[in-house]
């Protein structure tokens, strides 16, 4: 039997708290477009905005008939690679499949024995490898079980991602997304971005020219008809002693072509000024996330976030002022969190990030191949396997307050998702944050937190 398609790449179908997460995959729109243009057929299976089962994922591949399969995996959705790998291995028995991403270069070799019946995997950014794979394919030099490094490619000279999905994200009126740079310098233990980054080789943080980000942003507007881009760098100021001008540049190419898009970013609050915001405000930013993560000094250098609580404030104030809506990422439970640490840091989110109330709930989670991880592994602490990590608190009272508000809450949570339609789902689980974290002050003073 032919082949229709020569590889069929694969967005795993995953559901939190039963929706679908929406975006576009811009790493499988990359490798779409690098294969495309080397002469490869390919379609790209997006199992979240079509809202796909498991089964539909397969007939779909069945029907588009591919050599390869490529399955893009991060640590939550592996439960969802294993069982599609199986049921694709046994409806087309001579399908390659691989996996990229990042459980697959955190994980390593590991990724064998996590997913039976992958024939080979790919570390590290996709884009040459897989023409690598692609080439090799039925050559004696592919044997199985192969795992192929992908080398970081010149980021200006990668095609645009491609678009196959944009049409159906703007009708739904979701953003485009737009990756500016990639990688952090950062190297906080518990992020399985930094972490990537640097087993990735090479530069833990790069950007691409000014001039390309923004001729793309230009066709996302102009061709596409996007009114709001989500730029999807982990840190897109990058090195502080960059950020200022990276900024300058940005915003006055932008200027310069009267481009109306309202746009979100990252970056880390530590860099952040109250002048960089005000510029990227006047081009149309319009949401900005940044990760504080703990308002404990002790926290913050335990988990190497190399800032001090002063310019997290500083931070916080250039934002207010600037009234760019936000959303603070914040870990309320650590692995050696101690209950009057607990306590601060609910008084701390009480008083503070009305935007965010569910990160003040947020667990730590140790993700596969961090420093996280290993620490946790040392100490005889890392609980459950792979899509399941979890740890054993080091202060029993936080353990007990832990487990008795994970119970309430998970209730809580199900039924804020449950009985509210999708665009009232967001306060509906804001509500439920709320509550939980009244509720969590009142376990900390009950358990004695002074
Ligand atoms: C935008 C984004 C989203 C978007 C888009 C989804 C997506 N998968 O791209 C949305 C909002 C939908 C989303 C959802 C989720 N996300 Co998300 N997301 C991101 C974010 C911020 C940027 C991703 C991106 O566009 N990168 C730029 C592109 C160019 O790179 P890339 O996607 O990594 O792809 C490259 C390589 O990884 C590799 N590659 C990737 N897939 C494949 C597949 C093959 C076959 C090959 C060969 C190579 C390959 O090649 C690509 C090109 O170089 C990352 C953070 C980050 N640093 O990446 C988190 C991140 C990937 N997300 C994460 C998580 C946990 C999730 C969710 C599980 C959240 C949830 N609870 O629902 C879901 C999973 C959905 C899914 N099916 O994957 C974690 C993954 C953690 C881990 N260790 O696995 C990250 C790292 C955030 C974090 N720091 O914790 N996410
Ligand atoms: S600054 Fe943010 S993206 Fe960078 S390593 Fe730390 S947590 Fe990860």
């Amino acid at each position: 039997m032919s082949s229709h398609v020569d590889i069929a790449l694969v967005n795993l179908p995953h559901r939190t708290l039963g929706t679908y997460p929406v975006g576009e995959h811009l790493g499988l729109c990359y490798l779409a477009s690098c294969l495309r243009q080397a002469g490869y057929r390919t379609e790209i299976v997006d199992g979240c905005i079509h809202r796909m089962s498991l089964s539909g994922v397969v007939r779909e591949v069945q029907r588009m008939r591919p050599r390869v399969t490529g399955l893009s995996v991060s640590e939550p959705c592996l439960p969802q690679a294993i069982v599609l790998t199986r049921h694709l291995r046994r409806a087309i028995p001579d399908l390659h499949i691989t996996a990229g991403g990042f459980l697959p270069t955190l994980a390593g070799e590991g990724v064998f024995r996590l997913i039976p019946g992958l024939n080979s995997v790919i570390t590290g950014e996709g884009e040459l490898a897989i023409l690598d794979l692609m080439r090799r394919l039925g050559s004696s030099s592919l044997g199985e079980g192969i795992v192929l490094h992908g080398e970081k490619p010149a980021l200006d000279e990668l095609p645009p991602p491609a678009r196959d999905t944009l049409p159906l994200h703007v009708k739904m009126g979701f953003p485009a997304s737009l990756s500016t740079s990639r990688g952090c310098i950062g190297t906080c233990t518990y992020c399985s971005a930094g972490s990537y980054a640097r087993a990735s080789g090479g530069a833990p943080w790069r950007a691409r020219s000014i001039e390309s980000v923004v001729a793309e942003l230009e066709s996302l507007v102009k061709e596409y008809g996007v009114r709001i881009v989500k730029i999807v760098d982990d840190n897109f100021l990058g090195p502080q002693n960059g950020a200022a001008a990276r900024v300058r540049e940005f915003v006055n190419q932008l200027k310069a072509l009267r481009l109306k898009a309202r746009f979100s970013l990252s970056a880390r609050v530590d860099t952040i000024t109250y002048d960089m915001l005000e510029e990227l405000k006047s081009v149309g930013l319009s949401f900005l996330s940044v990760g504080i993560e703990s308002c404990v000094q002790r926290e913050l250098d335990e988990w190497d976030k190399n800032s001090t609580i002063a310019q997290i404030r500083a931070g916080l104030r250039a934002l207010d002022k600037s009234r760019i809506p936000y959303n603070a990422g914040f870990i309320m439970f650590g692995p050696n969190t101690t209950l009057e640490e607990l306590r601060i840091k609910v008084e701390f989110m009480m008083g503070f990030a009305p935007s965010t109330p569910a990160a003040a709930l947020n667990v730590m989670r140790p993700f596969c191949g961090t420093p996280l991880a290993f620490q946790l592994q040392d100490a005889g602490r890392l609980r459950g396997k792979p899509g399941f990590l979890s740890f054993s608190f080091s202060d029993p009272r936080v353990a007990a307050i832990h487990q008795n508000l994970k119970t309430r809450l998970l209730r809580c949570f199900r039924s804020a998702v449950i009985t509210e339609a999708d665009r009232y789902r967001g306060s509906a689980v804001s509500r439920a944050a709320q509550r939980g974290l009244a509720e969590l002050s009142e376990l900390v003073l009950r358990a004695g937190g002074q």
